[in-house]
């Protein structure tokens, strides 16, 4: 179509003309994104149909990853960089005399996820696609992605997200492929010829309608779909008021969940969790129905994937399908069932691991409940010929037990293959957690470390870096990013050397312009840019952080001969609405910087940031900016993160404690070019086996943290009354769980490393180039062709 800038342009201003009725001159930034995003789905359509025609017509086997999240972000941009056209748009919109990015910011961003879990599913979609590999996303069209955040006298405020107030050109709605999911009613029981069957009566149905978003591969013809449902009403129950119908059924998919602690609303998430599943199989099975007929060797074409416990009731629901639709005994059933599916877990925080309760679970699901009793009861008999008389062990491990339903047990005993998303997570679920479970079934448990896409986050997010490393190494590294390690061999370049900084001086300058623009505080360029953006919660210790930078402030002020390298703390971080706490450190960040940049003895030194809203768009500025990455989570807690990845491939370098990924960077990089600090996760978990942590003897003996904390609730944050209580317990009263006070001293001393190693920037140049070099272990194409040989056995597809 638009293979050069000329015929781009002539086609863009006629589109225009057709699509508004209005000329060039007459139009806003929003048409003309309109205009360039549907010319480039037209674009992608042919290669669209064509990838589901070869797909259709093949016997090649195909990949369903099922999540709850998918955090796209914005995709003009990735679809314009995938398909090769970036360029020529570019300089043709210049020519026209605007700018893509100017047109860019009238895509919102599609916020469908929480963070590193959703991101995660966006990463693999992309590098799917982009290896020629048949797997689509299945998940739901939230009519109101994570919502936004304002920031108001330093406090959290959330209105709702609005990604479709003005329409998605990326989708496609089909309505004729739409499918009904049914909730609560009765399971007749019918007997014939001494076989039973079952029936569910009286369900309460929805319609599940299909949107189809393209996934377009890198420089390839593939192009899988994402397909997200939408709950519309479906035949009116009869003696339901039909205005409380359809909002109930509406309700299924307006709000993503943010993960919070809180019990109103469970019905509803169990809801969302069955759709997604229920649709998603149906839509399977109907298509495969139609090639093969039969459902027998489904498990040799087809894999499905479920990403963390929220779409484990595939493994009932793909049963209910086989067992009643298709008339198969449980036996038959079971092994394509567990030969079909397959689960990653991504936390082993007790209190996120999902566990439903029968009251609620039995009546809305009553035939997914029958089979997941009977799938609970035949696997503690199988527990009992191994373990007779182990009661504890089978109570342990049950699928059902105490009245509650647990969704981890069910998809490990209900699937081929339970990954972790780091080594040491992995290891953490073999030897600790899901231990039991290892013990039983040592070959379905496997580790796969998670990888981001270096087309997004380097690529697209880091054009200036791009260039440089093209113009140094080549480009062999885009279609094999383990290439970057060729960089390596220009670490003591100097002139290398200095144009990575030069690329480095150029993003930092992008992101404090941004910064000027959103807080009206002026950042000195030259200072260090340390960054902590993840969503908030207590193990990631944001508050760690801002302990530190409070310790900090009062050494500046009390000590006029103590210097330090200017050091800018940038901090982004949404707090699920009902974590009460989390947003508390929210304030605190926000009191903290109201000090810190208003104090004319220190903020030439000293200045803290909290960026509003943090984004997958806002990330996007932010990464190739970094010169710190902070991933300082208590250790063993984050399963594996992904913003740590970002980061090093836009060289930043880590400041971290050995947890998740961070030890699998230390491995890649070395000693000498990341810093570490804190407890290992062996001793973490070795205190909270047997005790031995008293967080008050830190407090006493430990002047630093005495007077930090002392501050808190002192009156020393004006207007904050008694509000950070709270934290100051947390530390105190409560013990401090996540061994804040214990990692302070270690965490002070790593930062003085820091300060010291940015001094000497030859050196610290040399650290940076050596984590882009070592940064290509960490694409998501690698994770997917893990996932693909070893738990998929699936192969490329091209035509
Ligand atoms: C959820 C909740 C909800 C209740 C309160 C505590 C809590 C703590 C954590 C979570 C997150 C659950 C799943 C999740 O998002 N895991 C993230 O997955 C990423 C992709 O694998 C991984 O990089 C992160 O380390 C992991 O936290």
């Amino acid at each position: 179509m638009f293979t050069n800038k000329e015929t781009f342009k002539r086609e863009f201003l006629n589109k225009l003309e057709m699509m508004y009725g209005k000329t060039f001159l007459e139009s806003t930034p929003r048409d003309q994104y309109n205009t360039l995003g549907n010319m480039v789905r037209e674009y992608i359509s042919s290669n669209w149909i064509s990838t589901n025609e070869t797909q259709r017509s093949s016997n090649h086997k195909q990949v369903y990853y099922l999540s709850i999240e998918f955090l796209l972000g914005r995709l003009l941009g990735s679809n314009l960089l995938n398909l090769g056209i970036l360029n020529t748009v570019e300089e043709g919109l210049n020519e026209l005399g605007i700018q893509l990015d100017d047109i860019e910011e009238s895509e919102a961003d599609a916020g469908l996820g929480n963070g590193g879990l959703g991101r995660l599913a966006a990463c693999f979609l992309d590098s799917l696609a982009s290896l020629n590999l048949p797997g689509h996303g299945c998940g739901i069209r939230y009519k109101h992605g994570l919502f936004d955040q304002k920031i108001v006298d330093g406090y959290q405020v959330e209105l709702p997200e609005q990604w479709l107030r003005h329409g998605n050109v990326w989708e496609v709605r089909k309505s004729d492929q739409a499918i009904e999911v049914g909730f609560w009613g009765e399971i007749e029981t019918v007997e014939k010829n001494g076989e039973f069957s079952f029936k569910h009566v009286e369900a309460e149905k929805i319609m599940a309608v299909p949107y189809d978003i393209p996934v377009v591969g890198f420089e390839t013809t593939t192009v899988n779909t994402l397909r997200l449902w939408n709950a519309e009403p479906s035949r009116y129950p009869t003696g339901k008021d039909v205005l409380v119908y359809k909002r109930e059924t509406e309700a299924v998919s307006e709000f993503l969940y943010p993960d919070d602690t809180h019990d109103e609303g469970k019905i509803l998430r169990l809801k969302q969790q069955y759709f997604l599943v229920s649709a998603s199989l149906q839509s399977i099975v109907r298509n495969f129905r139609a090639k093969h007929g039969r459902l027998h060797d489904l498990h040799e074409h087809i894999a499905i994937h479920v990403n963390d416990t929220h779409p484990v009731l595939a493994i009932p629901e793909l049963m209910r399908i086989l067992l009643d639709e298709e008339g198969m005994s449980w036996e038959q059933a079971w092994e394509i069932t567990r030969g079909t599916i397959s689960y990653t877990n991504h936390t082993t925080l007790s209190e996120a691991l999902e566990k439903w309760p029968v009251h609620i679970f039995q009546p809305l699901l009553p035939r997914i409940f029958m089979i997941v009793n009977e799938i609970n009861e035949r696997f503690c008999q199988e527990l009992w010929k191994q373990f007779p008389g182990d009661w504890k062990r089978i109570e342990d491990m049950a699928i059902i037990a105490h009245n509650v339903v647990k969704m981890a047990h069910l998809a490990i005993v209900g699937t081929h293959s339970t990954n972790g998303v780091a080594h040491i997570h992995s290891e953490i679920l073999k030897h600790r957690e899901m231990k039991s479970f290892y013990e039983i079934y040592p070959e379905r448990f496997n580790n796969k470390t998670n990888g981001i896409t270096h087309r997004r986050w380097l690529i697209k997010a880091n054009p200036q870096l791009t260039s440089l490393l093209n113009e140094s190494i080549g480009e062999s590294w885009i279609s094999k990013p383990r290439d970057l390690i060729n960089i390596k061999s220009f670490s003591k370049d100097a002139s290398f050397k200095y144009a990575i900084s030069e690329v480095k001086k150029i993003r930092k300058q992008i992101l404090a312009e941004r910064i000027k623009e959103q807080t009206g505080v002026t950042i000195d360029e030259s200072s260090i840019f340390d960054v902590q953006v993840k969503r908030l919660h207590a193990y990631k210790r944001q508050l760690l952080n801002v302990l530190h930078i409070m310790y900090l402030y009062n050494k500046l002020k009390e000590d006029s001969s103590y210097t330090i390298h200017p050091r800018t703390f940038i901090f982004g971080a949404k707090a699920s609405p009902g974590y009460h706490y989390a947003k508390k450190i929210i304030k605190l960040i926000n009191s903290l910087a109201d000090k810190v940049n208003n104090d004319k003895q220190t903020n030439d030194r000293l200045k803290v940031i909290f960026l509003e809203n943090y984004r997958v768009s806002l990330a996007e500025d932010i990464f190739p900016a970094a010169d710190v990455s902070e991933q300082i989570s208590t250790a063993s807690k984050e399963a594996s993160g992904t913003g740590n990845m970002k980061f090093m491939m836009n060289g930043a370098l880590t400041l971290g404690t050995l947890d998740g990924a961070n030890i699998e960077i230390l491995d890649e990089v070395g000693k000498e070019n990341i810093f570490t600090f804190g407890l290992t996760s062996e001793e973490v978990l070795h205190f909270y086996q047997y005790g031995g942590y008293h967080s008050h003897e830190y407090f006493h003996h430990d002047k630093r943290i005495r007077q930090v904390l002392e501050q808190l609730t002192s009156g020393y944050f004006p207007d904050t009354a008694d509000h950070f209580d709270a934290i100051y317990d947390s530390l105190l009263m409560e013990n401090d769980q996540y061994f804040v006070l214990r990692d302070f001293g270690s965490y002070v001393q790593a930062q003085e490393r820091v300060n010291t190693a940015y001094q000497n920037q030859d050196e610290w140049l040399e650290k940076s180039i050596l984590n882009i070099a070592h940064s290509g272990t960490f694409s998501s194409d690698r994770t997917i062709s893990e996932y693909a040989k070893d738990i998929w056995k699936i192969s490329p597809l091209k035509f």
